[in-house]
C-alpha cells in the first residue's frame, strides 16, 4: 500500500478537538465512533449498510480471526478488506484483552500469554511479535500494540507491574511493526485510575513514539465518574498532535464526556450487540422495544430519525418481530443504533467545529431528562 497516515486537527473547543485522520484507503473524521467487526462482521449488517449509517472505520479483532478462519488464511484470500468486502480503513485490536476476557488455560509471561481457544480448545501463543505478524496478514490499516488490561478489581501494585508489562510489548511492539508506509501503529496506555502511573505510561510510550495514542484499562468496571475522572488528566499526557483513542467506551454519554475531554476515537460493541437483544438508543435514551407498551404503537422508535427502521416500520412492528426472534429485528436495531451513534458523532464534529460543544451537550443531557416519547 502506498500513500501517507496523518492527522490534522481542524477546530477546538475546550480540550475536545475535530479534526481528519487521512489514510490510504480514506478518510476517518474526527471524533469517530467505530463498529464492532470482531469476525469479519459486523453482525447483522452489510458492509455497505454500515457505510450507510456514516462509519468511516471498522475495528476488526485479531484474537477472534486469529483461531477463525485464522490470519494466513485471510491473507491468502487478500486480506481482510477483501475477505469481508469493506475497502475503507480498518483498525485492528492487538489480541491481548480478548485473551484474557474469552479464553480459557491463560497463562501470562513476559514473553506473552498462552491460552486455550474458547472455540475448540486448541492452544495457542500471543506475544507482541504474533500480535504485529498477525495485524499485518490481516492488512490492518492502524494496528495496535499488543497490551495487558489488569482484571479489576486489582492492587496498585498488580496495575504498576502489568502496566510496566505492556510498556515493555509496546517496545516489541514497535520493534516487530518496522516502518510500513501507510500503516499506523498506536501505543496503549494502561495504569489504572493511578495519575502517576498513567503518567508514567504515557510517558514511555511517548518515548518510543506512535502514529496514535489509545487509553486503555477503562471501562472495565470502575464506573463513569471514576472513567471521566481518568480522563481529566490523562489525554494531556499524549501528544496534542496524535489521535487519541479510548478503547471500548462505550454507552451514548460516555462518548459525549470523552469527546468533551480530548478524545477523537471510540468503539464499542454496545450498539450492535443490543440491537440483537432488542434495546435501541436514541436521543431520548434508552428503549426496550420488547416492552409491551410498543405492541400497539403505530408510530416509529424516533421520529426524527432518518434510518430505515424508523422511516418504514413502526415500535408496532418492531416490537413483533424482536418478540418472534425474527432475524431482521436484529438488521433494523443494529441498523437504527448505529445510525443513531453516527448522528451523534457528526453532531459533535459540528459543535466543536462551530466552538458550540457546551450547547450541544446541554441539549443532549436535557432530550435524554425527558425521556422515552
Ligand atoms: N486494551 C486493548 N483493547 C481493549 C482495552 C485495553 O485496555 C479495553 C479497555 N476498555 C477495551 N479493548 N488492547
Ligand atoms: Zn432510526
Amino acid at each position: 500500500m502506498t500513500g501517507t497516515f496523518g492527522f490534522r486537527v481542524q477546530a477546538v473547543d475546550g480540550r475536545a478537538r475535530t479534526g481528519v485522520i487521512e489514510t490510504p484507503r480514506g478518510a476517518i473524521r474526527t471524533p469517530a465512533f467505530m463498529p464492532v467487526g470482531t469476525a469479519g462482521t459486523v453482525k447483522a449488517m452489510l458492509p455497505e449498510s454500515v457505510r450507510a449509517t456514516g462509519a468511516d472505520i471498522l475495528l476488526g479483532n485479531t484474537y477472534h480471526l486469529m483461531l477463525r478462519p485464522g490470519a494466513e488464511r485471510i491473507a491468502r484470500l487478500g486480506g481482510l478488506h477483501r475477505f469481508m468486502n469493506w475497502d475503507r480503513p480498518i483498525l485492528t485490536d492487538s489480541g491481548g484483552f480478548q485473551v484474557m476476557s474469552l479464553a480459557a488455560l491463560r497463562k501470562l509471561t513476559e514473553e506473552g500469554v498462552r491460552f486455550a481457544s474458547h472455540i475448540d480448545g486448541s492452544r495457542h501463543l500471543l506475544t507482541p511479535e504474533r500480535s504485529m505478524e498477525i495485524q499485518r496478514l490481516l492488512g490492518s490499516d492502524i494496528v495496535m500494540c499488543f497490551d495487558e488490561c489488569p482484571a479489576l478489581p486489582a492492587t496498585e501494585g498488580e496495575v504498576a507491574a502489568s502496566m510496566r508489562l505492556s510498556m515493555r510489548w509496546a517496545q516489541r511492539s514497535r520493534d516487530a511493526f518496522g516502518d510500513r508506509p501507510g500503516h499506523a501503529l498506536f501505543g496503549i496506555m494502561q495504569g489504572g485510575v493511578t495519575p502517576e502511573l498513567r503518567e508514567e505510561s504515557a510517558a514511555a510510550l511517548r518515548a518510543i513514539g506512535f502514529d496514535g495514542y489509545a487509553v486503555g484499562g477503562l471501562a472495565v468496571g470502575e464506573g463513569q465518574a471514576a472513567m471521566f475522572g481518568v480522563l481529566d488528566y490523562a489525554p494531556g499526557f499524549l501528544p496534542a498532535d496524535k489521535p487519541r483513542y479510548l478503547m471500548g467506551v462505550g454507552k451514548p454519554d460516555d462518548i459525549v464526556g470523552a469527546v468533551e475531554r480530548g478524545i477523537d476515537m471510540m468503539d464499542c460493541v454496545l450498539p450492535s450487540r443490543s440491537g440483537r437483544t432488542g434495546q435501541a438508543w436514541t436521543r431520548r435514551g434508552q428503549v426496550n422495544i420488547k416492552n409491551a407498551r410498543h405492541q400497539d404503537d403505530p408510530r416509529p422508535l424516533d421520529e426524527h430519525c432518518t434510518c430505515p427502521a424508523c422511516r418504514n416500520y413502526s415500535r408496532a412492528y418492531l416490537h413483533h418481530v424482536v418478540r418472534s426472534g425474527e432475524i431482521i429485528a436484529s438488521m433494523l436495531l443494529t441498523w437504527h443504533n448505529l445510525h443513531y451513534y453516527q448522528e451523534l458523532m457528526a453532531g459533535l464534529r459540528e459543535a466543536v467545529a462551530a466552538g458550540r460543544l457546551a450547547g450541544f451537550v446541554a441539549d443532549f443531557h436535557a432530550a435524554r431528562a425527558e425521556g422515552d416519547i
